[in-house]
């Protein structure tokens, strides 16, 4: 059985395929390409793991699967950290036609609940180190709730608990994959979102690897590639833009950080002759002054580009990235829904300094639409209309969501608000969907607005952003309560749900009650002039 998706139109489809983006060939090649190859393939603190490892582990695991029941069209909840571990169990899923989600290290029970119940995954693969596994009450939960969950799979088991490890070095006879056709489901991606549950991406194995293709050319990566991976393995950006992924298919070598902090990164960099990476901009801010503070540029004089995206990156702080570090900026203005944007290593530096680049693809269709949907010229601010060979057609099992952010010629509305120039670059000028990019990591307005008003002395709240020097947005909850409470208490409330952490808002204002716009919607753009306005006061 294969997993529902909505597919492209099928003139659209034979145009990606005659054109060469879609190869018809199953992600899993990529684990694949190298495996006579002992050179290493990832490393992270506990080891080093050779293209030939990877392959034969992931089929392994993949066999031992197999062998227990898995089934071509199960899905499976993930949650890994920043180890090897991840992909091999990743190319085991794939290569046994399972779609993973992958959740992020961050996610708590309500994320993890929200996916399970939008996937019913027959398997769960978890690390016992993981807050929320550290006993079995939340997986007791999920089993409970989800008859399917057949299989459990831990990574550091606790004691007399078998764990991964043991699956994927038993050794087996050779394993046949089946994984999904090309073109159908290989795993889903992760929206940041602007609903009350976390939307889920279907990526097939076509647009998927085409992202990553495109990617690898515009980015020049080779066999000789040192990539530091020091954003969440799971985001789509460190996977695939051109991420582990784009590493592992040019043959080079990718070096797994815990965190991105400069004390952890700097000598990661040192040690292994890293030559690219990929930060979001609050992190590129804290490289800048540690290299100030420690006077230590040495350490970083291998690396040849950094890559910046996930949040707007300002010009100023842009420019320092050559001055500083001396080295080549890219900036990346991507999406777990498809379109990635890049400036290119040849352009001008005025262009990688003040655009956030252009489509991977020349097939990419973006352009810029006013509020009735009709086409703006060229350097006019308005909404991101795009579809294209990687771009996805519609959010899992969400019909009334997709009608919203869909045209009727299959155009996806990202939220972003930008202008275009002459010569197809993008600039991102704002957003027009109800989000917070705290640094990268977005927060849906409404899904932490549902959790505080399950809180029995709030009336109301609203979730909007307030400009913060490091991260560029931080959130703020205005709330209308009933009695008295106290931040703390509402942080708790939120903390007892179970969510990231960088969701909980980092102020609360308290008030009598919320301002509406004549249709009688929080009017969230005065929330927003009167935080700055106050900031401005206390500044
Ligand atoms: P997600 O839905 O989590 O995949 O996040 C994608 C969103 O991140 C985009 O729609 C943008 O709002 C934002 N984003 C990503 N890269 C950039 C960038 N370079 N500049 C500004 N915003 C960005
Ligand atoms: O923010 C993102 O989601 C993002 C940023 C850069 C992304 O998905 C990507 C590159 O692929």
């Amino acid at each position: 059985m294969s997993i529902s998706f909505t597919p492209w139109p099928a003139e659209l489809a034979a145009r990606y395929r005659e054109k060469g983006y879609w190869l018809d060939k199953p992600l899993t090649e990529i684990s694949d390409r190298h495996r006579d190859s002992d050179r290493p393939a990832i490393i992270d603190p506990v080891q080093t793991l050779s293209y030939r490892q990877l392959a034969l582990y992931s089929d392994q695991l993949a066999a031992q699967l197999q062998k227990r029941g898995v089934m071509p069209g199960d899905t499976a909840l993930v949650q890994l950290g920043n180890g090897c571990e991840f992909y091999i169990v990743f190319f085991a899923l794939l290569k046994l036609g399972v779609a993973p989600v992958n959740a992020l290290f961050s996610h708590q029970r309500s994320e993890l609940n929200a996916y399970a119940a939008q996937i019913k995954p027959q398997l769960l693969i978890a690390d016992r180190q993981h807050p929320v596994f550290t006993d079995n009450r939340f997986v007791d939960e999920l089993s409970a709730h989800y008859p399917e969950l057949q299989h459990q799979l831990w990574h550091n088991p606790l004691e007399n608990e078998s764990g991964l490890l043991s699956l994927y070095t038993q050794k087996t006879e050779e394993f046949a994959p089946t994984p999904s056709a090309a073109d159908k489901v290989a795993f889903f991606q992760l929206s940041g979102g602007s609903t009350g549950t976390p939307k889920l991406i279907p990526r097939t194995h076509n647009d998927y690897y085409y992202s990553i293709i495109g990617s690898v050319d515009i980015c020049r990566f080779t066999e000789n590639t040192r990539y530091l991976c020091a954003l969440p393995i799971a985001h789509n950006y460190p996977m695939s833009s051109p991420g582990i992924l784009g590493v592992l298919y040019s043959g080079g070598l990718s070096v797994l950080a815990p965190d991105p902090s400069p004390t952890t990164c700097f000598s990661l960099i040192a040690n292994h002759l890293i030559n690219v990476t990929a930060l979001v901009p609050p992190a590129v801010s804290l490289w800048l002054q540690s290299m100030q503070e420690w006077n230590c540029a040495h350490q970083l004089s291998s690396l040849r580009l950094l890559q910046v995206g996930g949040a707007k990156l300002s010009e100023s702080l842009a420019a320092r990235i050559p001055a500083e570090i001396g080295c080549q900026l890219q900036q990346v203005f991507g999406m777990a829904e498809g379109l990635v944007n890049y400036t290119r290593l040849d352009d001008d530096l005025q262009t990688i300094l003040t655009t956030q680049g252009c489509p991977i693809s020349p097939d990419d269709e973006v352009w810029v639409a006013d509020e009735e949907g009709h086409p703006l010229p060229v350097n006019t601010t308005g909404r991101l209309m795009t579809r294209g060979p990687y771009t996805f057609r519609g959010y899992y099992n969400s019909p009334e969501h997709n009608a919203a952010c869909f045209d009727q010629q299959g155009f996806y509305c990202s939220g972003d608000l930008i202008s275009i120039d002459e010569r197809g670059y993008i600039t991102v000028q704002g957003r027009e969907k109800d989000q917070i990019n705290r640094g990268g990591e977005k927060i849906a307005a409404e899904e932490i607005e549902n959790l505080l008003q399950r809180h029995p002395d709030i009336i109301h709240a609203a979730l909007v952003s307030m400009s913060d020097e490091l991260l560029g947005e931080k959130s703020c909850a205005y709330i209308v309560a009933k009695q008295a409470v106290k931040a703390v208490q509402l942080r708790r409330h939120l903390r007892d749900q179970g969510i990231a952490e960088f969701k909980l808002p980092d102020r609360f204002v308290f008030t009598d009650a919320l301002p509406l716009t004549p249709v009688g919607k929080v009017d969230k753009k005065l929330l927003r002039q009167q935080l700055s306005e106050d900031n401005k006061k206390n500044a």
